[in-house]
């Protein structure tokens, strides 16, 4: 048994315990409260960061965590290369608020910025991802690989769009109209984390954001990794997931699709975090 994959395994028990506390606030009344105009918090945000933290604790001591709605009150150095673990206890906390299948919990394990290993779990989709780069990654216990398609025109590609982007200047919906004009198709289902371990079980072909958090990529970002695929920032650069712009791909359509965001962006930077 390798080291990352003890952490896999251990992450895998408290990711399918956090999934099951937040089934009970799933289509049920909840707490919510708002963070900004439309990004929200509900309690079993709360709870499930709370089980995952303690858990943790417990099976891996020492471990660094930073949680999303503990966020802040953690805070890590850029360039500290040391181990840590990013935490969302409910990625998709929208969809989840609102009844709809599509949230996860998250656990990436990474060294600094390089994502390592993950585990996301789809508690209303009944899905479990897991893997480690170099260990490959698997899809409800079964090994799985991202797809072999080739060209762009063949691809279903997937997308988000942040709490703060929407009515700001650069919104990413330029990148979507082109992209939808250049693929077979574009999905939008508002969970990062789920996007990227679509695209590491071969479901989508691609998958393209910014502004995100490291937590909403750290985990997936792992698995695609582990699954034979290819994650980096718009610029091609290796991926560092404190820098919140994702590319992620089966790498046959790595190039069309980055080329196609740069067409849109034409050299503007892409807003980072
Ligand atoms: C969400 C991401 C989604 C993105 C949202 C938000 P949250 O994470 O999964 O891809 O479009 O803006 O960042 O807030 O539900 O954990």
């Amino acid at each position: 048994m390798s080291e990352l994959s003890d952490y896999v395994d251990a992450l895998t028990r408290i990711a399918r315990e956090a999934g099951q506390l937040v089934m009970r606030g799933y289509r049920r009344d909840t707490r919510v409260t708002k963070k900004g105009e439309i990004d929200l918090v509900t309690e079993y945000d709360l709870a499930s960061e709370a089980l995952i933290t303690e858990q943790l604790a417990r099976a891996l001591p020492g471990l660094p965590v930073v949680g999303e709605e503990a966020q802040g009150k953690r805070v890590i150095e850029r360039g500290d290369e040391g181990l840590r673990l990013f935490v969302d206890p409910i990625d998709g906390t929208t969809n989840f608020a609102h009844g709809h299948p599509f949230f996860a919990v998250s656990l990436g394990l990474c060294r600094g910025g390089t994502p390592l290993a993950g585990v996301i779990y789809a508690p209303a989709l009944d899905l479990l991802w897991s893997g480690a780069v170099g260990e490959g990654a698997f899809r409800n216990g079964e090994a799985c690989r991202v797809s072999a398609s080739a060209t762009l025109r063949d691809a279903l590609c997937a997308t988000g769009f942040g709490y703060d982007v929407v009515g700001a200047g650069d919104d990413n919906v330029a990148e979507f109209r082109l992209v939808q004009s250049r693929c077979r198709a574009v999905r939008r289902c508002g969970a990062a984390a789920i996007d990227l371990a679509l695209v590491a079980d071969g479901t989508y072909d691609g998958y393209w954001e910014f502004m995100l958090q490291p937590w909403d990529v750290a985990a997936g970002a792992a698995l695609v990794l582990a699954a034979g695929g290819r994650v980096s920032d718009f610029d091609d650069r290796a991926l560092d997931v404190h820098r919140g712009a994702v590319v992620a791909s089966n790498r046959l359509v790595h190039a069309p699709l980055r080329e196609t965001l740069a067409e849109v962006r034409r050299g503007k930077p892409v807003p980072t975090r």
